[in-house]
């Protein structure tokens, strides 16, 4: 059997559980996802030299990583030719391109310095992301930007996220899609602190200055990112969960953001995605995969990434949910690594999307509970992988079985050469 006849077998299986699988397909296409550019060369950027800092890490020495920008576009688009559906690019501060002997600090970047991004951006038709980078710099003082008690150290990252804030605008104007602008710092400390609330008190007002920046909220989503731990800052962050979702709380026009890696290991995102859609009207997601101590695994298509897909879905949420990857890996082919998160996200969609919520969320409502543990165990089985399989050859991208021989030939020809 061909992809589309396997396909229309499993249309007509479908059909009988009152899914439209044709409609799904087409809604899935237009459902962005923001792809972000740190996994092509382990968070490294282009604005410094200085190793990975503030409570991340990479690990791993796979040859062939992207060293300059052109390198890193090059493999993005490889990486992008092996992901269906819709991609909106996610650019950290750190990748600014500069000219030839050009160099600004953090503090003073503009948005001339992205415009390669834009251009890139425009042409593939996406949208754009941003993050100020708040890690790997010297004045990052004592583990500490927006929180650190030293003022100079505080207007420095302050003067940084209103920098962000205008390239945030430039990129919204630029390619005519908002732009979500994400603050994340590592701000914390290692070993019990002395003081837990200054700093984030002072955080508060750091990030206060910085939307104090003027900006149309319809072009620029700002976003806090919480987050529960970091490697070296174990016993304290300053933007932790709660401090992050009371701040969006109570600022107009900033939303929480979720990463997934960022909480404690028994605490899953899906359940938390409701309770937060029940407030805000819209809020951001990291999507990665936490494993003990890390929270920037590859995300792959396992039980919590379905589940928090499924929650989106469930509650209406695909217009309400920004939607962005965060993950690297060193240690296996980055190109594989980028495009295998990106398909298990689109994965997990497709199955939310193809679940039948409306009778599972009946036979919740009328306490038919067995019924409803039956079914659900039942949809699990459905054939997905053939709607998948057509879905990746609509658009003109890989299946699962082909993978390999794509990245593997990209590693051949491309990527070991570079010496
Ligand atoms: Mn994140």
């Amino acid at each position: 059997m061909t992809t589309k006849e396997r396909y229309l077998a499993a249309k007509e299986y479908y059909a009988t559980v009152g899914i439209d699988t044709d409609a799904v397909i087409a809604k899935l296409k237009e459902i962005p996802v923001s792809l972000h550019c740190w996994q092509g060369d382990d968070v490294i950027g282009f604005d410094h030299d200085g190793p990975l800092t503030g409570g991340i890490q990479t690990t791993g020495n796979y040859p062939g990583k992207a060293r300059t920008p052109e390198e890193l576009l090059q493999d993005m688009d490889k990486a992008m030719s092996l992901m269906p559906g819709k991609k909106k690019l996610n650019v950290h501060a750190c990748y600014a391109i500069f000219e030839d002997g050009e160099f600004v600090d953090r503090d003073k970047l503009e948005p001339k310095h992205f415009a390669k991004w834009v251009e890139f951006a425009k042409e593939r038709n996406m949208g754009i992301d941003f993050n100020p980078t708040f890690f790997s710099h010297d004045k990052v003082k004592d583990g500490l930007t927006l929180s650190s008690p030293d003022e100079e150290t505080r207007k420095f990252w302050i003067e940084h996220g209103k920098a962000c804030i205008r390239i945030s605008e430039y990129f919204a104007k630029e390619t005519g899609v908002p732009c979500v602008m994400n603050i994340w710092t590592g701000d914390g400390f290692k070993d019990v602190p002395a003081d837990r609330m200054g700093p984030r008190v002072r955080y508060k007002e750091s990030i206060e200055a910085i939307l104090a920046e003027p900006f149309d909220k319809n072009l620029v989503k700002p976003c806090v990112e919480s987050k529960v731990f970091g490697i070296g800052v174990e016993a304290y962050t300053t933007g932790s969960a709660e401090f992050s979702l009371t701040f969006a709380a109570t600022h107009d026009g900033c939303l929480p953001l979720m990463d997934n890696g960022h909480y404690h290991p028994t605490e899953v995102v899906s359940d938390k995605i409701p309770a937060l859609l029940a407030f805000f009207p819209e809020i951001a997601l990291h999507i990665t995969r936490p494993i003990r101590w890390d929270s920037d695994h590859v995300v792959l298509f396992d039980d919590e990434t379905k589940e928090m897909a499924k929650e989106i879905v469930r509650c209406d949420g695909l217009e309400r949910v920004y939607m962005a990857l965060d993950y690297f890996d060193a240690s296996i082919n980055r190109i594989s690594a980028w495009a295998t998160g990106f398909r298990s996200w689109q994965k997990a969609l497709l199955a939310a999307m193809c679940t039948p919520n409306a009778e599972l969320k009946k036979l919740q409502d009328e306490n038919r509970m067995t019924e409803l543990m039956l079914r659900q165990e039942e949809a699990k089985m459905y054939p997905l992988g053939d709607v998948w399989a057509y879905y990746c050859e609509e658009c003109g991208v890989p299946a699962d079985r082909d993978m390999f021989a794509a990245v593997d030939a990209y590693e051949k020809e491309v990527l070991l050469n570079r010496k």
